[in-house]
């Protein structure tokens, strides 16, 4: 975190903790049973570094789920922060005065684990504590947490919860959580007129959040895969190349293509099995607006672990000639669940990007769910326009303000934001299992961030 930054940073993140508290009110997700739900997302467990202690002494966590320790040095010296578990050694590295890190710890078994400052001498002066990593709601019952203050029904103080609330915003203003992005805009080489695009399914290990990678399937190793941009009337080539261990097809979601190039296995052509290329060909015959490619093998798990991408038809004129005015931003909004859990192009909260405007811009969103379940997208501060469907764009009559879409499975939208108001807004689904824990939000969550 640049400390320069700071102010702005703790002013976004009380807004964004108003927004969250606005929107949790209600049922809570029981941390106890180990739901679906909240075995998802990482648990942020917040520690202070100083000289030479480590706040809280006794760290409660939940056993059985991946944690993100969020340390921050409030120390003159230079500490680390480090866990022995299983004979191996989590260490952040050194952490400088004034310097946050994070660090990964897999999901441990219920026990006591002993934390400590790597750094010679400083565990022996006093920089030790106890991470508890027990089961259900029966966390920190020896009342030895921060001032010994009343648990929660979560199992934390309002304390804890409040600061893991604010770890995620701080992380996602921060910025770049992972290295990878997927949806990069894939080149074509050309080919006696045509356009010919290259993708090549294969397995990786896709960071969904900063130290949390799933099993991914992909087209060009990312979710989702490149997005591939062409104009109303072009030659097209799309060439698959299958690196995967299972057979795979692609369909062109609401294109009009020649039967054969359809993309179903055993209606319209063989499946492309490990290690074979299949060509499809066809011309632009639609309108311009988003479009999207994905698996139609296995797609549960396909679709689910990632193999989906936008194919844009731009108006040759611009975006102006179709919806009556030019963005001058313009975003792709994926929504997924399944396999990766619930990801935004491909990312989970705090990993997420937001999208960015300045001040009276036109903001445009391609929106596609290639998931399994209803998203209802709902953007704060805001009523934006829906002004296409399906790739269609809606006569001006039958265009319509909303500030909640609920896209469904297969479902495209185009959206326009006139980005009047400053300030950053939350955009995430409002189903609250889908972006909100005990722990503070995950999954389907972004923000608008409108420059003044
Ligand atoms: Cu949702």
């Amino acid at each position: 975190m640049r400390t320069s930054r700071k102010g702005a940073i703790v002013a976004l993140a009380a807004i964004l903790v108003l927004v969250a508290a606005a929107c949790s009110g209600g049922g809570s997700t029981a941390a106890s049973g180990g739901g679906e739900q909240a075995a998802a997302a990482p648990v942020g467990v917040q520690v202070t570094l100083a000289d030479f202690t480590i706040t809280p002494s006794t760290l409660s966590a939940p056993a059985g789920q991946a944690l993100v320790f969020q340390v921050s040095n409030q120390g003159q010296s230079p500490h680390t922060f480090a866990m022995d578990v299983g004979g191996k050694t989590y260490d952040t590295g050194t952490v400088d005065p004034g310097a946050t890190a994070t660090l990964d710890v897999p999901a441990l078994a219920a026990g006591s684990y002993q934390a400590y400052c790597a750094v010679p001498g400083h565990k022996e002066a006093g920089m030790t504590a106890t991470v508890e990593a027990s089961t259900g709601g029966t966390a920190g019952t020896s009342g030895t947490t921060s001032g010994g203050a009343a648990m929660s029904s979560t199992g934390m103080t309002a304390q804890q919860m409040a600061d893991m609330h604010q770890a995620g915003v701080q992380a996602f203003l921060d910025g770049n959580q992972t290295d990878t992005q997927g949806g990069q805009l894939l080149r074509p080489t050309i080919e006696n007129g045509v356009k010919v695009f290259q993708l090549t399914a294969e397995q990786v290990q896709w960071e969904i959040s900063k130290g949390v990678f799933k099993p991914a399937m992909t087209f060009n190793g990312t979710v989702p895969g490149p997005e591939i941009h062409v104009n109303p009337g072009d030659r097209v080539r799309i060439v698959v190349q299958n690196q995967m261990d299972q057979p795979t097809t692609v369909h062109f979601h609401g294109m009009t293509v020649p039967n054969a190039d359809d993309g179903v296995p055993f209606i319209t052509q063989p499946p492309i099995m490990p290690g074979e290329y299949w060509t499809y060909e066809f011309t632009i015959k639609d309108p311009p607006g988003m479009y999207v490619y994905h698996s139609h093998f296995n797609s549960t798990e396909q679709v689910g672990s990632g193999m989906y991408g936008a194919l844009i038809v731009e108006p040759k004129g611009g975006w102006k000639s179709v919806y009556g005015v030019r963005p001058q931003d313009e975003y792709t909004m994926f929504l997924g669940d399944g396999p990766l859990d619930y990801v935004l192009n491909g990312k989970s909260f705090p990993a997420t990007l937001p999208l960015t405007a300045s001040r009276g811009d036109w903001v445009l969103i391609h929106m596609a769910n290639d998931g399994s379940l209803l998203h209802p997208m709902h953007l704060h501060g805001y009523h934006f326009e829906v002004v296409a469907e399906d790739g269609f764009a809606l006569s001006r009559q039958n265009r319509y303000m909303a500030d909640t879409l609920v896209v469904a499975p297969g479902s495209r939208y185009d959206i326009l934001v006139h980005a009047i108001y400053p300030g950053a807004w939350a955009f995430h689904c409002h189903i609250l299992p889908h972006v909100e824990g005990p722990q503070g939000m995950y999954g389907m969550v972004t923000a608008l961030v409108v420059s003044k």
